[in-house]
């Protein structure tokens, strides 16, 4: 599920350039963005404890056609009284990963208010963002139709790449698959930025 950009990257994924990026990990608190975070990095589930500041972590990650992508993270605490702080983190970022709890309904509404928010900030313009449906491993989690509904994912705005991504956090499923299509949207958009400087 995305907004269409998405494949490619194969010519340019092999420069060292195209093999780090800089990620900024949002979304409300207890979505599970540490335990994303710490999943990838020690392939094994972590007990966290609710973020106060932020964490940041530098994790290779292997992704398919043999691609291996340094992901810096900067996870960033998502209580009320942080989130002015998502400013900085989002002001010099490749891609975002904004993370939500599936089956947290009563609080879609004020995740859909945030990551909004961020999009529509001159500073993201064009930053692609991956949002993680995650917790799909609870017996109640919405669907990735009800959520992208519930987070107006069809109003984000053809200029922001996006895409939906179910994962399990805690077992790390669909986590790389969810990584790899970000890492595509941000080659797409490197090669775009390009283009239009040499003209
Ligand atoms: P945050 O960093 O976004 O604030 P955390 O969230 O990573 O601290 O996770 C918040 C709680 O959600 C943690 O439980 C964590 O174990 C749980 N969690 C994270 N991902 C998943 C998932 O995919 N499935 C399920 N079932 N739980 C998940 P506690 O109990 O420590 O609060
Ligand atoms: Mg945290």
């Amino acid at each position: 599920m995305g907004n269409g950009i998405s494949d490619q990257s194969a010519m340019f994924s092999n420069l060292p350039f195209f093999k780090s990026v800089h990620i900024a990990m949002l979304g409300l608190d207890s979505a599970g963005k540490t335990t994303v975070l710490y999943r990838l990095q020690f392939n094994e589930f972590v007990n966290t404890v609710p973020t106060k500041g932020f964490n940041a972590e530098k994790v290779k990650v292997a992704l398919g056609g043999s691609r291996t992508v340094t992901f810096h993270f900067w996870d960033v605490g998502g209580q009320e009284k942080l989130r002015p702080l998502w400013k900085s983190y989002t002001r010099c970022t490749d891609g975002i990963v904004f993370v939500v709890d599936s089956v947290d309904a009563e609080r879609m509404e004020e995740a859909k208010t945030e990551l909004h928010k961020i999009t529509r900030s001159s500073e993201t313009h064009g930053v692609p963002v991956l949002i993680v449906a995650n917790k799909q491993d609870l017996r109640h989690s919405l669907s990735t139709a009800e959520i992208e509904k519930m987070l107006a994912l069809g109003e984000l705005g053809a200029s922001t790449p996006w895409h939906l991504q179910p994962t399990c956090a805690i077992i790390g499923d669909g986590l790389k698959e969810g990584l790899e299509r970000l890492h595509d949207m941000i080659l797409k958009r490197r090669k775009m930025l390009r283009q239009q400087k040499k003209k």
